[in-house]
């Protein structure tokens, strides 16, 4: 990649703060004035409203609702600086991705502000006219056009204008240099009061502070925990765009697991067989959708049994099960949370078919109970009393204790095997919502349009003294993502296979 440059003037030293003792960035009059000059009228962008564009209207709504007469701040974040000067592709954080639509790399540094207008006199009647504020494209006599290593057009590609981020969202954008003076217009003495999502936008947050503290901070005022938690809560419930996004993330990551299945030869050959996963599943995910969700868990043999194995770096060997967890996260940001637990050589073993079978049971457990008006939790009890009972058939418990002492709150002995839990929400995060209230997502009651996983597992590491050795080093889980409807379930992932018979079936014909 090129060397980056800087926008900031060479002090009388000639150096500069960034990565100036690397820079060759002419800084003529004559440079200047030449590079600025006959540039082609700018070829509009041409962006239309977004699908998603609708459906935001009323996310931002139902948040005006829970919030009426306090601004609220939802910042995208800022670029994060990977090592030095070269930063990490851009995600904008996942309650601005929902509030406004914008998903791949759109759009960094922006900030969505909930302006507090009389009742009902807001946005689609809501309590809250919507602002965006954006850093939008840089003309050419402007020296960032070809100077800024971090927004210039020369180095990251035309940004958009503001027209065009009105015409993509639907809402109002405005530069983001107005964004302090927005921020701060009646904040004070009764006033009007502000909250910020946290953990975005450092800059953001210093700002909103200092306009807190010089307003004097009222101590029964609400706090950027209550927005953080209401931005996560919006989530709990998908619409029906966010359920056909759904979709559409998880039949791309079906088909990552194909090409996975057909990279199998080559892993075995190579001596890091699960990068060759992981690259395969990965690239696939970059193709097909925007990015990963998550690090891909390609985790074979004994690796498996480490849950969140995603160094990959290890060899793939003949009669391991292979475990894969990975999920491809489209263009809208949502994401897929798969897992397959499969055996190299395309058969299972005895002791793995056992394990496997029991795991699947356990799984099949949990879909029985997933429907409207259960506890989220009895998700994972329906699960671990599969776990329990079959663990106490092999004999794993220890002496004397039975599956109903092990399931009591006192023992959970069968844990140890299990640590993880069996299901979390699933959408923009791929752990979504985990700022949810407890009474509205562990104890909370599920409803249609809920979307989490159900992911039983277990691992028997290869040093575990408490199971007989043919059970050491092998690990599976099976990891489906589940959508709640009127009256039951539907498993988005069932076109991969699940049962042994049919992975055996199905890696068989992809060879
Ligand atoms: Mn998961």
């Amino acid at each position: 990649m090129s060397e980056p440059t800087t926008t900031s003037q060479p002090d009388e030293q000639g150096t500069a703060d960034r990565g100036s003792n690397r820079s060759h960035r002419p800084a003529s009059t004559a440079f200047k004035n030449f590079v600025m000059s006959q540039w082609a009228p700018r070829a509009e962008l041409g962006l239309t409203a977004s699908a998603a564009a609708p459906h935001t209207v009323s996310r931002r709504a139902a948040l005006s609702e829970r919030l009426p007469g306090v601004r609220l701040v939802i910042p995208a974040g800022s670029l994060k600086t990977r090592s030095n000067d070269t930063d990490y592709r851009f995600r904008p954080h996942s309650a601005f991705a929902h509030l406004t639509g914008l998903g791949t790399d759109r759009e960094p540094d922006a900030v969505l502000v909930l302006h507090p207008v009389e009742s009902g006199s807001g946005d689609a009647g809501a309590n809250h006219h919507a602002v965006l504020y954006v850093r939008p494209l840089a003309p050419r006599d402007n020296e960032e056009f070809y100077a800024d290593a971090r927004y210039g057009e020369f180095w990251v590609g035309a940004r958009p204008s503001l027209a065009d981020v009105e015409a993509l969202t639907g809402i109002e954008a405005r530069h983001i240099d107005e964004l302090g003076d927005a921020l701060a217009k009646d904040v004070g003495d009764g006033g009007v009061h502000l909250l910020v999502v946290t953990g975005a936008d450092d800059a953001v947050e210093s700002l909103v502070e200092e306009l807190r503290l010089e307003a004097g901070e009222d101590e029964n005022a609400l706090t950027d925990e209550k927005l953080v938690e209401v931005t996560s809560e919006l989530r709990l419930v998908k619409d029906e765009y966010e359920i056909e996004q759904m979709r559409e993330a998880v039949a791309r990551t079906i088909e990552g697991f194909e090409a996975v299945i057909r990279a199998l030869p080559a892993a075995k050959e190579h001596r890091r067989g699960e990068r060759v996963v992981e690259t395969t599943f990965d690239g696939h995910a970059r193709l097909e959708g925007n990015a990963v969700g998550y690090e891909t868990i390609a985790a074979s043999g004994e690796h498996a049994t480490t849950l969140h194995w995603i160094r990959n770096d290890g060899e793939i060997h003949p009669g391991d099960v292979l475990l894969l967890d990975g999920g491809v996260e489209v263009d809208s940001l949502y994401t897929a949370d798969v897992t397959r637990s499969l055996p190299v050589d395309g058969e299972y073993s005895d002791v793995q078919r056992k394990i496997y079978q029991a795991v699947l049971d356990a799984a099949d457990a949990a879909f029985a109970v997933s429907r409207p008006g259960a506890k989220f939790r009895d998700v994972h009890a329906a699960a671990m009393e599969v776990i329990a009972a079959r663990l106490e058939e092999w004999g794993f418990l220890p002496d004397g204790v039975t599956a109903a002492d092990a399931l009591a709150d006192d023992g959970q002995q069968h844990r140890r095997w299990m640590v993880h839990g069996t299901s979390h929400h699933l959408g923009l995060d791929v752990h979504d919502c985990a700022q949810a209230r407890r009474e509205l997502y562990l104890d909370g009651v599920l409803e249609p349009g809920m979307v989490f996983t159900i992911e039983p597992g277990l691992y028997f590491k290869a040093d575990d003294l408490a199971v007989p050795e043919e059970f050491r080093g092998i690990g599976v889980r099976i990891e489906d993502d589940v959508l709640i409807t009127a009256d039951g379930n539907e498993n988005l992932s069932a076109a991969l296979p699940r049962r042994a018979e049919d992975i055996e079936a199905w890696m068989a014909s992809l060879r």
